[in-house]
């Protein structure tokens, strides 16, 4: 495996120095690295996790990343697996073949495609489909579900690759994955060398003004190498002749962008969302290192209250177990502290999840039905972004008595 770890001194996309670390969580397991039986009797391995920002672009990037190789080529996380995601991507899916058909009708290349989520219903639409993704265990997914995915990191090599075989792309998507690589660098120059003039890059990306706004600490892990606001985009892109030239908010991991960008001239409009966007964002002080740091100080009281409730739920002998094993839940778990000790299982519907333990604490996580057979009497909520529908679903529960504890925004229990 190549060096894991490596520390920042400057701004990965602006390249200044003038960078200021203003939260970290402590060393940290891989949030999907999952641990198997024979994995137990060794401690997992940690790395620090916390964030800087940077006074010029005004980024937030992690401190410390790790290789891309040693995240993203096997993969734990199978977007497919969440009903709410389908249908998310099903309508984006719809909304590109509205908004541009004539582009819609070529090549779209999907970087990050992941068991094919997208490509599966742009290319039920008409669309040429050709997925990029490291992954060759979530690849096979898409395979099955018809989609031929290049298992190769997207660099400018595989991008003039993909140019020999199938010609530029019309429409290029990355959705949760242009947060994720430290080589930002390389992958724009690979978006800008495989996209046809009068093409267009459409990504979504977390959003840090939800981050803050809704305390979403848990969504900061390795994986995830940048926190996006607007402004650090537009530099970004515009040193590549690119421009921003629509953005809207989506509800997706408990708030994200999705941009839509282009080669510079454009040759569509300038929304007005964009310098509507960057104005709220300065309104809102994303643009100011005090807000970071303010922010900094709500993590710990979340642990404090979460913490509090889980014992004093403990010391009346209730049984407490997690639904969702997610990679956010494995920030929130190491953060607070919470392992064996709190909860007795982690319920989760991903084939590849089931059997496996949480990283860094260690919970077994197990199906659905084993859940229903032991019922406990409180839920953790890790994937509380699925809150109101894994509620709805699992009604059963709460007509026996079962009642969910929600982390996040705020620690409560309905
Ligand atoms: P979920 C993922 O984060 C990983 P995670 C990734 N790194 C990323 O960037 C973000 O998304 C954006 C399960 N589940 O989607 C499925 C049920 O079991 O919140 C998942 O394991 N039953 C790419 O991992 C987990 O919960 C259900 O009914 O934090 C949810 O993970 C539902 C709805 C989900 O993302």
């Amino acid at each position: 495996m190549p060096t894991a770890i490596k520390h920042h001194t400057r701004c990965i996309i602006c390249g200044s120095t003038d960078i200021m670390p203003y939260l970290s969580l402590g060393n940290m397991a891989l949030a999907n690295s999952f641990a198997t039986k024979q994995h137990l009797t060794k401690p997992a391995k940690k790395y620090p996790l916390g964030m800087t920002y940077c006074h010029a672009c005004h980024l937030s990037q992690l401190t410390h990343t790790v290789n891309p190789k040693n995240l993203f080529q096997t993969y734990a996380y199978f977007s497919s697996t969440s009903p709410q995601l389908v249908a998310h991507f099903s309508a984006y899916a719809k909304d590109l073949w509205r908004l541009f058909p004539t582009l819609a009708r070529g090549l779209v290349v999907d970087v990050g495609s992941n068991d094919g989520i997208l490509l599966v219903p742009l290319k039920k639409r008409g669309s040429r489909v050709l997925g990029v993704d490291p992954a060759k265990n979530v690849a096979a997914a898409a395979a099955q579900a018809g989609i031929h995915t290049m298992t190769k990191f997207f660099t400018p090599t595989l991008a003039q690759i993909i140019i020999n075989k199938y010609g530029q792309a019309n429409i290029i998507s990355a959705n949760n994955v242009f947060a994720h690589t430290p080589d930002i660098h390389l992958f724009m120059t690979a978006v800008k060398r495989l996209l046809c003039p009068g093409g267009i890059f459409v990504f979504e990306v977390k959003y840090l003004g939800d981050l803050i706004g809704k305390n979403e600490f848990d969504t900061i892990y390795h994986e995830h190498v940048f926190s996006y606001i607007l402004h650090p985009l537009v530099t970004l892109l515009g040193k590549y002749a690119m421009q921003i030239f629509d953005v809207h908010h989506v509800d997706t991991h408990g708030g994200s962008l999705r941009i839509f960008a282009s080669h510079i001239p454009l040759p569509f409009a300038i929304s007005p969302s964009v310098s509507t966007y960057l104005q709220k964002e300065i309104r809102a002080g994303y643009t100011d290192l005090t807000t970071y740091t303010r922010y900094a100080q709500k993590p710990p009281a979340v642990k404090k209250k979460l913490l509090a409730l889980l014992t004093s739920l403990k010391q009346k002998n209730k049984r407490i177990a997690a639904y969702g094993a997610s990679a956010k839940g494995s920030t929130l778990l190491q953060y607070c502290g919470i392992d064996t000790n709190f909860i007795d299982f982690v319920v989760d519907t991903t084939p590849y999840k089931i059997g496996k333990y949480m990283p860094g604490t260690h919970i077994p996580i197990v199906d659905a039905r084993q859940w229903k057979k032991h019922p406990p009497d409180y839920i953790l909520l890790l994937a509380w972004n699925f809150s109101d529908s894994i509620i709805k679903r699992e009604a059963w529960f709460g007509r026996r008595g079962g009642k969910f504890i929600l982390p996040i925004p705020a620690v409560g229990v309905v």
